[in-house]
């Protein structure tokens, strides 16, 4: 496994970022931390020049782990289950630039916020329909290009959407696409399920990439989630990707990133018997 950490640019509103800042600087940040690569939160990819970030990544020896579209959602207020099938279809539409972003830097694209939250007034089955929509929308695109995607299950206080394992697992077994995996966030990961070690030898080998905050949301080390007991679970389910830090930049952004890589790098090192 290796480590990441999660950035984007300047005035993104996601609060779970340690550095919003150019990529040029906050690139050169993460490489000068040690970690072994970078996650990029991007909004619109219209807005990035992929070819520059992939000439930043080369230079510090990054790897670009994944792109993460939450504040599409978050900033810009598209969802696949929003009531204006206008608002879906730019969904739709933006995920699949987020696609071809990631396609020219090999990186996977996380689906997290994007899917919405369902309005108290449209039925269950509804939301629900709409949302497997979206998801196979941009699984066919994802196919095309042959870029991976990942589904996140997020605690209840973000979404009333697909809070648990359990939840994204059957959703997964729905859509039936080889190029759909599932994220594991160790915050919502804490909030919502009752055992983090279970739910993650449930995933098995569907994990494809893992979101690393303590029970806090601040930098692992900072909380009281066991990483040593998560990390050989992941070890034992065959998972060798990435840890990547999406966390709160608290009590600084510096110490925050620092605390996150060297508890990772530290987790990484050990081995327990038998694991
Ligand atoms: C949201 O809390 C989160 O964890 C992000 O990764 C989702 O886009
Ligand atoms: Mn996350």
């Amino acid at each position: 496994m290796k480590t990441s950490l999660v950035v984007s640019t300047p005035g993104a509103r996601f609060s779970a970022l340690v550095f919003r800042d150019s990529f040029s600087n906050s690139l050169a940040r993460v490489a000068s931390l040690g970690f072994d690569g970078v996650e990029l939160a991007v909004r619109d990819p219209r807005m990035v020049n992929p070819a520059e970030i992939a000439r930043l990544a080369e230079e510090h020896r990054l790897e670009v782990c994944a792109i993460g579209t939450g504040q599409a959602y978050g900033e810009d207020g598209l969802s696949f289950t929003d009531p204006d099938p206008s608002v879906r279809e730019r969904a739709i539409h933006r995920i699949r630039e987020h696609l071809a972003l990631a396609w020219e830097l090999r990186a996977i694209v996380i689906l997290g916020l994007i899917r919405g939250k369902r309005p108290p007034e449209m039925p269950e089955a509804e939301a629900r329909r709409l949302m497997i929509c979206g998801f196979e929308a941009c699984a066919e695109e994802a196919a095309k290009l042959g870029v991976n995607m990942v589904i996140e299950p997020i605690n209840r206080y973000e979404t009333n959407l697909l809070n648990t394992v359990g939840e994204t697992l059957e959703v997964l077994d729905e859509l039936g696409s080889s190029h759909l995996g599932i994220l594991l966030d160790t915050f919502h990961m804490n909030i919502e399920e009752p055992s983090i070690a279970e739910n993650i030898r449930a995933a098995g080998n569907r994990i494809k990439h893992v979101h690393a905050a303590d029970s806090n949301r601040w930098a692992p080390g900072f909380g009281h989630l066991d990483f040593h007991e998560i990390v050989n679970e992941l070890r034992s389910s065959g998972y060798d990707g990435f840890l990547s830090a999406e966390i709160l930049p608290y009590p600084d952004p510096d110490t925050a990133a620092r605390k996150a890589v060297e508890t990772l790098a530290d987790v990484l090192k050990f081995r327990g018997a038998g694991k």
